[in-house]
């Protein structure tokens, strides 16, 4: 069976909510391998340079502004096909459009503060667990 990684964020409401924990258990639940994990505030600078494929959206300075507002949660997700499998578990983007028994429909309060990030293609998941975590940091 070949598995692949994906990158996830618990992003800063659903940390300063005291939600991380049953996130991190939801995500063990779906069968997902932690490969690494950490808790780091991103600067506006850092925020910006990790979702500046959006940067020309109407909502790029909003989002920047709450995904640098308090600490987030980042990993390394390993499992099979671990790129569609995770959007399929965490859910819609807008929280009120997600499948119950979602993180997002759990968790998720507006399309912006939607509980967790998920990587949108394995290209996209290299790049962002490359973002966060050295060699060292991953097993
Ligand atoms: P997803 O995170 O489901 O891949 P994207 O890539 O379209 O969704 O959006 C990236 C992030 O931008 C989302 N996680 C969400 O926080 C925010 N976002 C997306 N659409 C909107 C919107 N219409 N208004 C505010 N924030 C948005």
């Amino acid at each position: 069976m070949t598995t692949t990684i994906t990158f996830t964020m618990i992003k800063p409401g659903s940390v300063a909510d005291g939600h991380t924990g049953d996130i991190l258990a939801m995500i063990g639940q779906g069968g997902f391998e932690i490969r690494a994990m950490k808790k780091v505030q991103l600067s506006k600078k850092q925020a910006e340079s990790f979702y500046a494929v959006h940067s020309e959206r109407p909502f790029f300075s909003s989002l920047v502004t709450s995904m640098s507002a308090g600490p987030v949660v980042a990993a390394i997700l390993e499992k099979e096909n671990a790129v569609e499998a995770y959007r399929q578990f965490i859910g819609a983007t807008n929280p009120a459009d997600a499948a119950e028994g979602t993180i997002r429909k759990k968790f998720g309060k507006s399309i912006e503060a939607n509980a967790v990030h998920g990587s949108d293609s394995d290209e996209n998941a290299k790049i962002e667990a490359d973002f966060f975590f050295s060699q060292l940091e991953r097993s």
